[in-house]
């Protein structure tokens, strides 16, 4: 069993498929703290955790002709400078389930917590790039990063970001090796992963043992035939992969936390809680909340750091204290988010429905009881 060295992990974790390991946190524990504990941050692995050893272990980083290679131990990353940020990462299959009510589509049931938020700190991606003696001249190039898991036949998982973005010191792209505070824990990469602010969290890659520069796009499975959106239209006879481009920056995003969908709530007063994120550093400017299914709406409150304009990295939780109309015996509620582009929420499944169940942002539905 290639997975039987897998580590320990945390009982309120909430698991979508044990072998590769996949879970959760549930939803009150997820909104809970703006940063998310270690042991509870969601995981996503599509492969056995290999288990690295600190002192033997060796970035590879590919340099240009008229560069230099590397091979960098940890102390070695340890001696460039530390960069500390707070960063949500959310898998590009988070709310999928919400997809598959709709219509059947192909993933794993995720519900909203395939999200959470960290403090990372590392190296810069850019920094160790020009150590190598790269530069951004080739400004079609793409930074392409190989993890040191990998199934029977010796394939590693690998993704790829855009050069242009690897480069800029404002993207803030890190090679980290700490989060909150903690050496990483081995579901989240240990030593070393990537963290590309404001990007899907399959570029994010764990376990990190080799950056390369290439004229194309990483050649993974998971950069070409996996982590794209099509139309709807588009089903598994018709689907041509190379025809979209592969997701880099997600779409607007929010979830109610509290209450959850079935609960009874008291007849007064209800305090609704959630998230909100978007991608690209975009700045979540408002979360607007609906206790009847989207006819009339109330503004809620913002709670979490402050976002900085275009490095928005982090998401805002929000909640809203509201009376419950008297003689309701059910609430439909309803969350949606804008960010500061005005870019809002598709309001149904529908429209944005994909065979793979991905980039799933409708406003987000709870139905609640009122206790009479
Ligand atoms: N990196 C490696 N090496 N192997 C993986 O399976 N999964 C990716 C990404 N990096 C993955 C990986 C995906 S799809 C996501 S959403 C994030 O890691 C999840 O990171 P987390 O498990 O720390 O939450
Ligand atoms: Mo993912």
């Amino acid at each position: 069993d290639p997975y039987s060295d897998d580590p320990v992990r945390h009982p309120a974790l909430k698991v979508n498929s044990q072998r590769p390991f996949n879970a959760e946190p549930p939803p009150e524990l997820l909104t809970e703290n703006y940063i998310t504990p270690n042991p509870i941050f969601f995981t996503r692995n599509h492969l056995p955790v290999p288990n690295l050893d600190p002192e033997t272990y060796r970035l590879h980083v590919v340099g240009p002709p008229e560069g230099q290679s590397l091979s960098l131990s940890l102390n070695d990353l340890y001696q460039f400078p530390k960069h500390e940020i707070t960063v949500t990462l959310q898998c590009a299959g988070n709310r999928r389930s919400e997809m598959t009510r709709f219509k059947e589509v192909k993933g794993l049931e995720w519900n909203t917590g395939a999200i959470s938020t960290a403090r990372w700190a590392g190296a810069r991606l850019c920094d160790v790039l020009a150590k190598a003696g790269h530069q951004l001249c080739e400004t079609e190039a793409h930074v392409c990063f190989e993890g040191l898991d990998s199934d029977p036949t010796g394939t590693a998982y690998g993704a790829s970001i855009p050069l242009a973005r690897a480069m800029d010191p404002e993207a803030e792209v890190l090679l980290a090796y700490e989060m909150n505070g903690q050496p990483l824990p081995r579901d989240h990469g240990f030593p070393v992963r990537v963290v590309v602010p404001g990007v899907v969290g399959a570029r994010h890659v764990k376990w990190l043992g080799k950056v390369s520069v290439e004229p194309e796009e990483s050649y993974s499975h998971w950069q070409r035939r996996d982590y794209k959106g099509f139309s709807p239209s588009v089903d598994w006879d018709t689907v041509d992969f190379d025809s979209a481009p592969s997701i880099q920056e997600l779409p607007v995003q929010s979830a109610i936390t509290e209450p959850k969908d079935g609960e009874t709530v008291q007849s007064g007063e209800v305090t609704i809680k959630g998230y909100a994120w978007s991608g690209g550093g975009r700045a979540v400017v408002r979360v607007d909340v609906s206790l009847d299914g989207g006819l009339t709406w109330q503004v809620a409150e913002l709670d979490g750091e402050e976002q900085r304009p275009r490095k928005a990295w982090a998401w805002r939780l929000w909640q809203l204290q509201a009376s419950v109309p008297a003689g309701k015996k059910e609430l439909n509620i309803v969350c949606k988010a804008v960010d500061d582009s005005y870019n809002v929420q598709p309001d149904t499944v529908a429209p944005i429905w994909n065979l793979r169940g991905v980039l799933s942002n409708a406003w987000h539905h709870v139905h609640v009881r009122v206790a009479p």
